[in-house]
């Protein structure tokens, strides 16, 4: 069965990882994962990509939302909202914005939280961490963290402001224009144990189907990684996530925009031919696959949108088909 190693993000690379164990042995699956969107919000470690992509391999996130857990209920919310409504503490306040409480943590999803919290605090690296959690979830697969130092996206918006991943994404809603995207502690950061002989080990390396911006090049940035995966090139395949001109989920389209990019899977595949042979889009953009060939990647289409895990793991399988030539 082939190695895969899969180069994540949040929502799409998770769906896609849904699919491919159903299509490879999982034992046979690493993701290497994002923790740009990693943030310290009320005191806890939080970790966005690693545990959409664990709820997401388990069944237990919530579909609708596509992050935190299904059947969730909010309890320890409501009271924290309830003190700082009482308080006047509004989540634009520069002291305490936590505790206005926008960023919303379900009260099984604060389990998450506070084990991993306590576990960084005794001493266990975020790799432990997220294996431990991985285990209890009864995953196969292995899941690593790029990095286990801190590798922190940072938006600076054309107001003149630098924001977090988190307090762009969710406390605006990402409704401010970036101009600049940075990924803090990037050039002092190690690869995680593992990561390098992932990449160099698969026998396929998939780009999952996540912004480019702020999910995959956070994790590109991280000392060795993107060098790894240009010797994995011939192996490589990267899967658009923007489809007919828009992405699926979130401001990928906008951020490449504003960045001065088109957002079109030409643009994608200018930004990933130096690391992949191919890229894979969907039906809809079948008459741009010229241009992307023009570029000096080879172009599959095949339908992208994963509505369902069985269209996930037709996804994953002719990914595997094309990286293993
Ligand atoms: N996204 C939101 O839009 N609003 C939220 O309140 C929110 C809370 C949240 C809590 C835990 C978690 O793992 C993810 C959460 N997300 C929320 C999604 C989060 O912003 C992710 O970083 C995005 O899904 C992008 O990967």
């Amino acid at each position: 069965m082939p190695r895969v190693t899969v180069i994540c993000g949040g929502v799409g690379a998770a769906r896609f990882l849904r699919g491919l164990v159903q299509a490879v042995d999982p034992a046979e699956v690493t993701a290497v994962v994002n923790v740009g969107d990693d943030s310290v919000l009320h005191g806890l470690e939080i970790s966005p990509d690693l545990d959409t992509i664990t709820y997401t391999l388990a069944g237990a996130i919530d579909p609708g939302r596509g992050w935190g857990l299904v059947d969730e209920s909010w309890q320890a919310m409501e009271q924290v909202r309830r003190y700082a409504s009482a308080n006047g503490i509004s989540a634009h306040d520069d002291i305490g914005n936590d505790a206005a409480g926008w960023f919303s943590l379900g009260d099984r999803d604060l389990g998450t939280h506070l084990y991993r919290t306590s576990r960084r605090h005794a001493g266990a690296t975020l790799s432990e961490v997220t294996a431990e959690i991985a285990v209890a979830w009864g995953l196969e697969l292995r899941l690593l963290p790029v990095s286990d130092d801190p590798v922190r996206t940072r938006l600076a918006t054309t107001d003149g402001r630098e924001l977090t991943f988190q307090e762009y994404f969710v406390r605006e809603q990402h409704g401010v224009p970036v101009r600049a995207v940075r990924v803090e502690g990037a050039d002092a950061a190690r690869p995680a144990p593992g990561v390098i002989e992932a990449i160099d080990g698969a026998d396929v390396v998939v780009i999952a189907p996540s912004n480019p911006v702020v999910s995959i090049d956070p994790v590109l940035a991280v000392p060795g990684v993107r060098d790894a995966v240009i010797r994995a090139r011939t192996r490589t395949v990267a899967i658009s996530p923007i489809v007919g001109g828009v992405a699926l989920k979130g401001p990928a389209d906008r951020l490449l925009r504003e960045l001065g990019h088109e957002a079109s899977v030409t643009s994608i595949a200018r930004w990933y031919t130096p690391l992949a042979s191919t890229l894979v889009v969907d039906d809809v953009d079948a008459e741009l696959a010229a241009d992307v060939e023009s570029l000096g990647i080879a172009c599959v289409v095949t339908p992208t949108v994963m509505t369902t895990p069985a269209a996930a793991a037709d996804l994953a399988r002719r990914c595997m088909e094309e990286g293993i030539r």
